[in-house]
Order: structure tokens, then sequence, then C-alpha cells
């Protein structure tokens, strides 16, 4: 399983990539490339080139909004839980990817874009999320498939984001691999639960997982010849480990997963290779990937539907909580005259 145990190789992201020409001030620019190739952590406070906050500030918030928007699927089957014990475990879950969204926002804030700013942007079609929240969950067995093999690859792209160079974003993730752990965890437990029931419930696992798995190695991005923001991410250490080495480490992860769970992964071509050390496998459709990211995905519409109808919904709590503060403040300024 995912631990947060699994390293990150030493020299992997900014130490094999040379700086990239730049037109900031040298001096400065020379300072934080040292600070960059000696691994050290850019804090808010400290300079930074303008393109790394722009970079930052593009993929922290895409981040927080795949959380935010993330927590739509599961959430449509809080109400339709089987037992008890599962109802628990999914309202916990769906709470945990709310919880990643704020830290997120708080943490792109850092870099000086305020949450509305950035909530705005996903409101109005600007911002991307992670293209895997765009299909539906249909089963039960959707929401253990979710927890397997989403949470399972989020947690492949995160843990070497607990190193990134910026340092609110790799504390915040520190915390969130904690819990996605646990939420792939839930996930797998409850599929292995559906095996070992009827045929019906494995037939059910089986569907699920021949709908996600193709969506799952596509959420690690495009293939790195075709990653525009590969390199410059490398470079910088905020990404480590590059969108097909990720995937691939998914794949061979998950492969005996399948095997101990008792499903078939819809690959006709999957099979280990000897020589690489890594299984193979087969194409991915990248068009639909971007037929999706481009807004044109089955459930593109609907999701951002609900998060402008929840925002909307909730302007008398953020009403409220403000007239608070701000009654708060009149009071403490009172005692204090
Ligand atoms: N979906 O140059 P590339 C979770 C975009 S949360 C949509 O490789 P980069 C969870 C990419 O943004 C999961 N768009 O970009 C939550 C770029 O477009 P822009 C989210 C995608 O940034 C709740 C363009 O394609 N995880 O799992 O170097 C419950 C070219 O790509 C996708 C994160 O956000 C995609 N799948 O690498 C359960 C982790 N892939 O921005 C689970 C942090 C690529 O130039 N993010 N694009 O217009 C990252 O690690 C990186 O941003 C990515 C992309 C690997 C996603």
């Amino acid at each position: 399983m995912y631990t947060q145990s699994m390293s990150v190789p030493d020299e992997a992201g900014s130490r094999t990539v040379q700086p990239l020409p730049s037109t900031e001030p040298a001096d400065r620019m020379a300072r934080f490339d040292a600070c960059i190739d000696a691994d050290g952590r850019i804090e808010p406070q400290d300079w930074m080139p303008e393109a790394y906050r722009k970079t930052l500030v593009r993929q922290i918030s895409q981040h927080a909004h795949s959380e935010i928007v993330g927590m739509l699927p599961e959430g449509n089957w809080i109400s339709r839980a089987p037992s008890l014990k599962r109802k628990a475990i999914l309202i916990a879950k769906v709470q945990d990817e709310g919880g990643h969204g704020l830290y997120l926002y708080s943490a792109a804030e850092t870099l000086g874009t305020s949450r509305d700013q950035m909530v705005q942007a996903l409101h109005e079609g600007k911002a991307k999320y992670s293209s895997i929240f765009n299909y539906p969950t249909l089963t039960w067995a959707d929401v253990g498939v979710v927890g397997w093999l989403v949470d399972g690859a989020a947690i492949m792209n995160q843990i070497p984001l607990c190193r990134c160079s910026y340092g609110p974003y790799a504390r915040a993730m520190v915390r969130v691999c904690k819990e996605e752990s646990f939420h792939q965890r839930q996930g797998y437990e409850s599929l292995l639960v559906m095996m070992r029931g009827t045929q019906a419930q494995r037939d059910m696992v089986q569907d699920a997982v021949n709908r996600w798995w193709w969506k799952c190695l596509a959420m690690f991005g495009p293939p790195d010849a075709d990653s525009p923001n590969s390199v410059q991410g490398m470079r910088w250490g905020i990404k480590r480990v590059s969108n097909d080495e990720l995937r691939q480490q998914f794949v061979d992860a998950t492969v005996p997963q399948a095997k101990v769970l008792g499903v078939t992964l819809p690959d006709p071509l999957l099979k280990w290779n000897e020589e690489r050390g890594h299984h193979d496998y087969g194409p991915i459709d990248w068009d639909e990937f971007w037929h999706t990211v481009n807004g044109n995905g089955p459930c593109n519409k609907e999701r951002l539907a609900t998060r402008v109808k929840a925002h909307e919904d909730g302007a008398w709590v953020r009403q409220a909580a403000l007239a608070h503060a701000r009654k708060q403040e009149q009071r403490r300024m009172k005692e204090a005259a």
C-alpha cells in the first residue's frame, strides 16, 4: 500500500535540470537558484521570480479546486451508503477532502491571490480541476474504486509534493497524504468485502474497475513529451517526479493489489516487462482526456453548476460570520477605549 515512507530519490527534480533563462534581477535570481539547488525551501516572505509564483498559484489552486469538486461524486452516495458504518466513513472522507481544499486555498493565498479570486476563476470555468471528477459514480462499487484507484493515484502524485520547494504547499501535503492514505485503504477494504460477497457484487466491482482504470491513468497528466509545464516545474523543485514516471509507479503498485482483490484490470496489453523491470500497458485515449479537461466530459457542467449553487446558497453563512467578526471587533474597541 502507499505510505508516507515512499521515498523520492534525492537526484530527482531540480538537481537534474539546469536553471532556465530569466529576465528577473540577476543577483536575486542567483540567490533563488542557489536555494533551489541546495534543496532549500522558499517561504512566503522570500523573494521569488514572478513565473514561479504564477506557476504555484496555478498548480495549488487547481489542486484545491480538485479537492472541492472531488467531494461531489462521492458525496452523491452519502444518503445511499449500504450501512451506518459505511455512511460514517464516507461522511468523514468527504469532509477530509473539503479540509484539503481549505489548506490548499490557504497555501495559495500566501502567494498573494485571494481565495475569492481563485473560487471565482473556478466558477467562471477559467480554472482547471482534475479530469477524474467529471465522471459519474454509478454504483456503490464506484465509491470503493474511487478510494482505491483515484485516491491511490492522488497519493502517488502527492507524496513527492511533500518535498516541493514551496514551504506552505509542502507542509500542507504532509497532512493531506496521511489522510489520503487512509482513504485509499478504506476504499480497498470496502472492495475486498464486496468481492467476498455475491456474484452480483463481484460483477459490480469489476464493472466499476473497467470504467475507472483508464481515467485514473490519465489523471497523472499528459505524457512527458506533451507536458508544457514539466521542465520548469522540475527545475523549480515543484514537481519532483514526472507525469510518466508517476503513472508507471501507479501501474506497478496497482497490479498486485488487483490480483489480491480478484479483479482484472481492463488492458489486454498489461504485462510485466522483465527487461524494464516495470509493467507495460496499452495506449491511453488522450483525445478523451483533453475533451474532458476542456469542459466537455460527462459531468463537467453538472459539477460546476453544483459548486456555484453551493457557493450562492452559503452566502448567508459568510455574511453572518463577517457580521459577527465586525461586532466582536467593535466590542473589543469599546472595551479598550
Ligand atoms: N486534469 O504540463 P502539464 C485528488 C492540465 S485531487 C485536468 O503536465 P503540470 C482527490 C495541466 O493543469 C487531484 N487538467 O501540467 C481529491 C496543464 O494545464 P494548464 C488533483 C490536467 O501542472 C478528492 C495541462 O494539462 N491533484 O486526487 O506540470 C478526492 C498540461 O499538463 C490534468 C493535483 O492537483 C488532469 N488530470 O502537471 C479524491 C496535484 N493533468 O494549467 C482524490 C497537484 C494535467 O497549463 N498537481 N492537466 O492550463 C500536479 O501535480 C500537476 O499540476 C499535474 C499536471 C500533474 C496535475
